[in-house]
């Protein structure tokens, strides 16, 4: 069944410790195994007829390799696939996505392909800068090493309209209510209303004030998405007045300026907090690349903090996927799961800090820690500005459910000698953690079970434990 004159499956190779290994959902309208051929050959060195200029070296070194497959039906499944290192030029993730993630994508014998995960060698990784502080350079900063507390942050809200001095007041109350970290919200940046600069200057006093009236170290985070030049400028401006993080639309930035500015906060030692507006754009069709991927790249660029959903808020993913996301950066080594559609990964790099945010408020926080932990930015724009008594108290109220869930009180009984917390929840109704706690002990118990369920029904079900 060989595709353009070659085949690329090949069921005896193992990988070497060097090859890129991608799991791929496809389905079609021909045989798993042609889909298979094509997609291997496509996205590696092949096109759709036997060439005069094809050589023995090419195909033996350079061609990708199709070594598991795992049928769901005669046309559809799932693919493991091995590149070797040397078919990619390292250090340029664009000619990466342009192979893998790239033509196959158009391919008119498909129905679905999803890139669900990649491995990524050592080699490959080592030549990224990596986050600069991770996990442990940021609760250094904010002084949480040794509580190792779960970090509040907020985004000032609403997303965009007020001015400087009206952001800078709302950060001052947050802070005060206990927030460690504020942001700028995803398309707040440098518009007449609020310019960039004018509202650095207005946060700066503020971090400096509840510095001197707290002692606390807080962050913000401005955003300084931009294109590349003009991120760089205000990344200057910022280290200048001596800023400790900014933040990076990640996902819309693009993977080359963001290599660059990753690249430069490293080196000015600045935390970078990512947030991935627009990911979703290519992750929950039939034809995606899931976020597990591009979390991949980001903490291999050197992302400090990484939104990566909430399986209890707003946003997609259920618990057991968003679980996964989470291990996926918070860890040094993650474990296969096939039910989950997922590859190992071990890391050299720093852990990045998850941040769980979206729809996040007081009543959602035993559920939210159940699955994340510890180490996690619980982050609500809406959860802390919505409280009846405003942005001070909603600040008090979640710190309030971050230390109930911390000593295993049921946020409603803490509520009984907690003001704020109670006030939040009249109007948000507390959503208990049984669910998620559900969900992760059928996970332990019933890993195997669930793998062969969910390949016998396909990427549906597989993504029911997403
Ligand atoms: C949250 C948020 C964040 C989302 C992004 C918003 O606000 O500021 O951008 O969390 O999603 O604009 O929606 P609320 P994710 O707290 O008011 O919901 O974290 O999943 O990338
Ligand atoms: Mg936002």
């Amino acid at each position: 069944m060989a595709y353009g004159g070659y085949t690329y499956i090949d069921r005896k190779y193992r990988p070497a410790k060097d090859d890129f290994i991608v799991l791929v959902w496809a389905s079609g309208t021909v045989p798993i195994e042609k889909i298979a051929e094509a997609i291997a050959a496509e996205s590696s060195i092949g096109t759709w007829t036997k060439l005069k200029t094809m050589n023995k070296r090419v195909l033996d070194r350079l061609k990708a390799r199709v070594f598991r497959i795992e049928k769901s039906s005669s046309k559809s499944g799932l693919l493991w696939i091995a590149y070797p290192l040397e078919h990619f030029d390292v250090k340029n993730i664009i000619q990466f996505q342009a192979s893998v993630l790239g033509n196959i994508f158009g391919m008119k014998e498909l129905t679905g392909l999803r890139i669900l995960d990649i491995t990524f060698p050592e080699k490959y990784r080592k030549r990224f800068s990596g986050p600069y502080g991770g996990i442990k350079g940021i609760r250094k900063y904010v002084g949480t090493v040794k509580s190792g507390r779960p970090h509040l942050g907020t985004i000032v809200k609403p997303k965009v309209g007020l001015t400087p001095k009206e952001f800078a007041d709302v950060a001052y109350e947050a802070y005060m209510g206990g927030c460690d970290f504020v942001k700028d919200d995803e398309n707040l940046s440098d518009q007449k209303f609020c310019p960039f600069r004018a509202r650095f200057e207005e946060m700066m006093e503020v971090t400096d004030r509840i510095r001197s009236e707290t002692g606390r170290k807080v962050l913000y985070a401005p955003n300084i998405s931009d294109k590349y030049e003009r991120m760089a400028e205000r990344l200057d401006f910022i280290h200048f007045h001596g800023a400790p993080i900014a933040m990076v639309d990640v996902f819309v930035v693009g993977y080359s300026a963001l290599q660059e500015i990753f690249e430069e906060t490293h080196g000015k030692r600045v935390f970078t907090h990512a947030h991935r507006a627009g990911y979703a754009v290519e992750s929950r069709g039939e034809f995606a690349i899931t976020f597990m991927v591009h979390e991949k790249f980001y903490r291999m660029l050197g992302a400090d903090q990484l939104h990566i959903g909430t399986g209890v808020g707003k946003m997609e993913g259920s618990p057991l996927y968003i679980k996964r996301l989470r291990d996926i950066i918070a860890l040094q080594k993650v474990d296969e799961k096939l039910y989950l559609g997922s590859l190992a990964q071990e890391w050299n790099n720093k852990p990045v800090m998850p941040v769980a945010s979206g729809g996040v408020g007081p009543e959602v926080v035993d559920a939210l820690l159940a699955l994340h932990g510890k180490d996690v930015v619980v982050q609500a724009g809406g959860g802390i500005h919505g409280h009846p008594d405003g942005t001070r108290a909603g600040a008090k109220a979640m710190r309030q459910a971050i230390d109930a869930a911390l000593k295993g009180i049921p946020a409603p009984k803490y509520a009984k000698t907690h003001k704020e917390l109670a006030n939040a929840l009249k109007i948000w109704k507390y959503r208990p953690p049984n669910t998620v706690k559900k969900l992760l002990a059928q996970e332990r118990k019933r890993a195997k079970t669930l793998g062969k369920r969910a390949l016998s029904k396909g990427i549906k079900e597989i993504e029911k434990y997403w």
